[in-house]
Formats: C-alpha cells, sequence, structure tokens
C-alpha cells in the first residue's frame, strides 16, 4: 500500500481489506502453504480498527494532533466521554504517521476482537483455550512487518509518534510493546508488555518486574551477555492477550494467540536478531538488553492510575526497526482509569480467576467474575450462588490467591446481582453487608507491585507487603429460604416480561 493509500485506509476499509486479502494470499502461494493457511482470521491491528470503526466504535481524529500537549487528553476524554477508540491522522512532528488508542478500553471491544458474544466472554475464551495451535514461521521476502527495514542510525525511535501520556510523567514511553525474549538454555520464547522510557533515538529504560522476562534476563546476565529482544508494537488483540496473560514458564503465549484466533500466527524471522514476530504487525524494534547497564526510568503515570515514582531500569538499545511501510502506531495509554490497560489485564485476570475458582472445594456454583477497570485491577466482583453457608468467603479467599497478584478486595454478590453494574454491586454492599461478620482482612500478604498505598518489604523496588480484604455481599444460602427472601431487590411487577418498546415509539430504540 502506497502512502498516500495510508490516510485513506479505514475510509476505504473494504479496498483496503480486499488488497489485504490479495497480498496475503500471494504470499501464501509463494510459501507454497496455502493448503494449510487458507481461511486465515485477519491477524493485524488494522483489521481490528476497521471492525471497530465499521461498528461505531471509533473516532477517527483528522485534525491534527500534538503527542507532547494534547493527543494523550484527546484519546481519554474520546474512551471515557464517548466510550470510543481513537483513530489519529495527522500527528504535529510525524508526518505519514497515524496512531491508535483506547481501542481495547471495554469488554464489548474485546468481544469484537476476540469474534465473541459479550456476555459469553469468559466461558467462550475458556473453550478456545483448551486446545493451543502452535505458530508457523514463514520463509517470506515481504512480510508485512518487514516492509521498511531500517538499521544502525536510521533505525530511530524518535520518529515513531509516541506521546506524553501523564502530566508528570518523566519522558515520552512506549507503553504498546510486546517483548519477544528466549531462555538462553533451551531457546523457549517468552512474551510479555514492558513499558519503555525513550532515552534517546536508540535507547529505552526497560522495566522488568519479578517475572518470566527477568527471569530470564538474569540468566543471561550471569552469563555476561546481552538479552535479544524484539519489541513488537501493534499486532492482533489476540496477541496483545496473551503476552499480558500469565502462564507456566515454558508456555508459548503464541500458541495461547493461535487458540485464540483459531489459526496459527504468522511469523517471520527478524533481520539482525534470532528471533520470529509475528508478520503482520505494523512495527518491531529489534535488539537488545543490556546486561551491564542500568539507567534513572520514571517517573511513570501506571496501571493502578498513580505515577510509579522515578527508579531505576535496565537498558535497551536499538539494533534495527522494521515496520509497514504505513505503520499505525498503537499509542497504548496508561494511567488513571478508564483506559486499555485496566480493562486488557483487567480481563486476563477474570479469566484466570474463573479458572482458578473451578477448584474450589465442593465446587461453586460461579456465575460471574468482574474485574472493573473502575477498581485499577484490585478489585474483583464474583457473582455466584452459595450453596451452604461460609462458602462464598471460601471462594473470596480463593480470589485473592490466584495466579494474579494484583486483587486485593474481592467481593461476592449474589444470583440476582448484576456483577457488571456497579451501582447494583454497591447496592448488595450496603443492604446484605453486616460488616463486623461480613468482612474480613487478611494482612500482611503479597500485592502488587506498583500498588502505592501497600509498604515495600525492606529496599525491594518490587515486592510490596498489604492487607487482601473480603466482603461477603451475598444472601444467606438456600437452607435459609426465609432470609433469602428477606434480602430480595424490590423490584416492578412483572419486570421481565415488560418492554418497553411495546409502549413508545420505535426510534427511540434506534
Ligand atoms: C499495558 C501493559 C503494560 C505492562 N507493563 C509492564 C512493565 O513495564 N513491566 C513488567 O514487568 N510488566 C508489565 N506488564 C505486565 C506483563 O506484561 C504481564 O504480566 C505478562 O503476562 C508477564 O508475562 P510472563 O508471564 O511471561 O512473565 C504490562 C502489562 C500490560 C497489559
Ligand atoms: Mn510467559
Amino acid at each position: 500500500m502506497s502512502s498516500d493509500g495510508l490516510r485513506g485506509l479505514i475510509d476505504q476499509s473494504r479496498k483496503a481489506g480486499d488488497l489485504d486479502a490479495r497480498d496475503m494470499k500471494n504470499r501464501r502461494a509463494e510459501a507454497g502453504k496455502a493448503a494449510t493457511l487458507s481461511n486465515m482470521f485477519d491477524q493485524s491491528i488494522r483489521g481490528f480498527l476497521q471492525t471497530l470503526e465499521r461498528k461505531g466504535e471509533l473516532v477517527r481524529f483528522d485534525k491534527q494532533v500534538d503527542p507532547d500537549a494534547n493527543m494523550a487528553a484527546i484519546e481519554w476524554r474520546a474512551c471515557n466521554e464517548l466510550g470510543k477508540a481513537s483513530l489519529f491522522t495527522d500527528i504535529k512532528g510525524h508526518p505519514g504517521w497515524q496512531a491508535c488508542s483506547q481501542i481495547l478500553s471495554d469488554r464489548g471491544k474485546w468481544a469484537l476482537a476476540l469474534n465473541l458474544a459479550e456476555d459469553e466472554l469468559l466461558p467462550g475464551l475458556n473453550r478456545k483455550l483448551v486446545s493451543r495451535i502452535a505458530p508457523v514461521v514463514e520463509d517470506t521476502p515481504s512480510a508485512p512487518c518487514q516492509e521498511v527495514v531500517l538499521t544502525g542510525e536510521e533505525a530511530s525511535l524518535l520518529d515513531i509518534p509516541a506521546m506524553l501520556a501523564s502530566e508528570h510523567d518523566g519522558g515520552k514511553f512506549l507503553a504498546s510493546g510486546m517483548a519477544i525474549i528466549k531462555d538462553p538454555e533451551t531457546g523457549i520464547r517468552n512474551v510479555s508488555i514492558h513499558r519503555q522510557h525513550i532515552y534517546d533515538a536508540h535507547h529505552t529504560g526497560f522495566v522488568m518486574l519479578p517475572r518470566q522476562a527477568r527471569r530470564i534476563y538474569d540468566m543471561y546476565r550471569a552469563q555476561g551477555r546481552h538479552m535479544p529482544a524484539a519489541v513488537v508494537i501493534g499486532a492482533h488483540p489476540a496477541i496483545m492477550f496473551s503476552s499480558g496473560f500469565v502462564t507456566g514458564y515454558g508456555d508459548d503465549e503464541f500458541s495461547i494467540a493461535g487458540a485464540l484466533l483459531g489459526d496459527p500466527v504468522r511469523m517471520v524471522k527478524c533481520k539482525t536478531i534470532d528471533m520470529e514476530v509475528p508478520a503482520d504487525a505494523e512495527i518491531v524494534i529489534e535488539g537488545e538488553v543490556l546486561c551491564d547497564e542500568i539507567r534513572p526510568e520514571g517517573p511513570y503515570g501506571e496501571i493502578p492510575g498513580t505515577y510509579a515514582k522515578a527508579g531505576t531500569a535496565e537498558v535497551f538499545r536499538v539494533k534495527a526497526i522494521t515496520r509497514r511501510r504505513s505503520a499505525i502506531y498503537y499509542a497504548l495509554h496508561c494511567g488513571a482509569p478508564t483506559t486499555e490497560t485496566q480493562a486488557t489485564t483487567g480481563l486476563a485476570i477474570e479469566l484466570a480467576t474463573w479458572d482458578h475458582l473451578q477448584k474450589v472445594e465442593g465446587g461453586l456454583d460461579l456465575l460471574d467474575v468482574r474485574c472493573h477497570p473502575a477498581g485499577a485491577m484490585m478489585m474483583l466482583v464474583i457473582k455466584m450462588r452459595p450453596r451452604v453457608a461460609g462458602q462464598a468467603k471460601t471462594a473470596l479467599m480463593a480470589a485473592l490467591s490466584g495466579p494474579f497478584l494484583h486483587p486485593k478486595l474481592a467481593i461476592a454478590v449474589d444470583d440476582d446481582i448484576d456483577a457488571n453494574d456497579l451501582r447494583q454491586v454497591m447496592w448488595s454492599m450496603t443492604t446484605r453487608v453486616h460488616a463486623e461478620k461480613d468482612i474480613d482482612m487478611i494482612g500482611n500478604t503479597r500485592v502488587f507491585a506498583l500498588d502505592n498505598v501497600s509498604p515495600f518489604v525492606g529496599d525491594n523496588p518490587f515486592h510490596r507487603i498489604g492487607t487482601k480484604w473480603l466482603i461477603d455481599a451475598t444472601k444467606p444460602p438456600p437452607s435459609d429460604p426465609e432470609g433469602r427472601e428477606r434480602f430480595a431487590r424490590a423490584m416492578p411487577r412483572n419486570f421481565d416480561a415488560v418492554k418497553l418498546e411495546d409502549f413508545l415509539p420505535e426510534e427511540m430504540f434506534r
């Protein structure tokens, strides 16, 4: 696609889609894999942007925006005041570039991305995840993510239209980069998202919490070697989801993305390092995390919506930047809710908690799990029908010790409450909770590394000690039918049978 064609990318979504489809077919034919790779689900972020625009979920800004002054405020307002994703087509200082933001900020957008009905999101994701699909590496000279290859001095991070996100950030950050690395001993791949403070044209700060990337980095450092890393910006949301999902060590995130797509992720080899990246990505930054350098980093408006204060970080050095000719930068917003960061990690937490709760003794009548972006990933709502007294609290304890550290508050609501509606959750907390009996606190537990209210342990910048608390807002169990009745919601007679459409003009409901 020419760079002129780029501006009309989404205007001409059908045409662009056709072009992409034709390109894809040619590439497959070249690779001699047409039979195995036919009918593949779209694997680009631009395909998803087209879907969002078609569904009225995206607004495009053709008026010039400034990444230093107003781009973040515009997309945050568009998300929080209009509920829409943003596409910027004219970015000051970055002619020819486009950027998208807040594209995955609610469950509706995630449902569109993963081709599931919104109320089927968790069971649907669980179903898809049963069979992993390993990626395929294509040997092709025409991967979209390598239409432009820049190396050495030419590979400048300053070309990318990164934005200043929160008011007191210490600089511009790349927030959506998915870092692909390999275990130096086994060669097994890992993918995770890391904020990157842009230091200059060729260096960023690379923050690693004590998870798998840190574990792998420590192995390289022990050997005195830099850690090769390919940072992917802008790929299908299934790839984004799996990059932020907690997995067993050695589980390939791309096989999880494959399961979500229902097709193997198409990969190509990098130009300057031994790494494979998604062929349909927008931008790939090839480089290495240095084993012998630490620099000041931050502050940065982080996922809980508060600042991570200035500290230090490892240093990533750029070797090459490859990209689409008409690359769309994914300006992921990290900061005060609602942003796509809380919605993305929140969905991963919901899914992992759902799975974790399946193992609670005796089995639960579990109806829903919600990790609302408004709770900054630290609050869970568990909707369940308690079978016996005490079961809700047992479930809440499990919910607070699942695979993700983030949740510190868990609230159980009963079968008549919509866990998605915080007003109903609040109502059950005021009418059904006797604080002395129904609220418990568990002190001195590990909590999320970015939870500013919980102190660090010693001088470790990542381990914090905090208090988990649980609120049982369920009704008494079925063995106490009178008790259950006493806490019933006083709803209007025949509420379920009545439809407003039968009593008002049709046009009000279009
Ligand atoms: C938008 C976003 C930004 C993130 N930023 C960081 C980061 O800067 N450092 C970090 O260690 N983890 C960060 N994470 C979390 C990791 O990417 C996530 O926990 C991942 O699942 C870890 O992968 P692993 O299980 O392979 O270690 C971020 C997640 C998201 C969704
Ligand atoms: Mn992993």
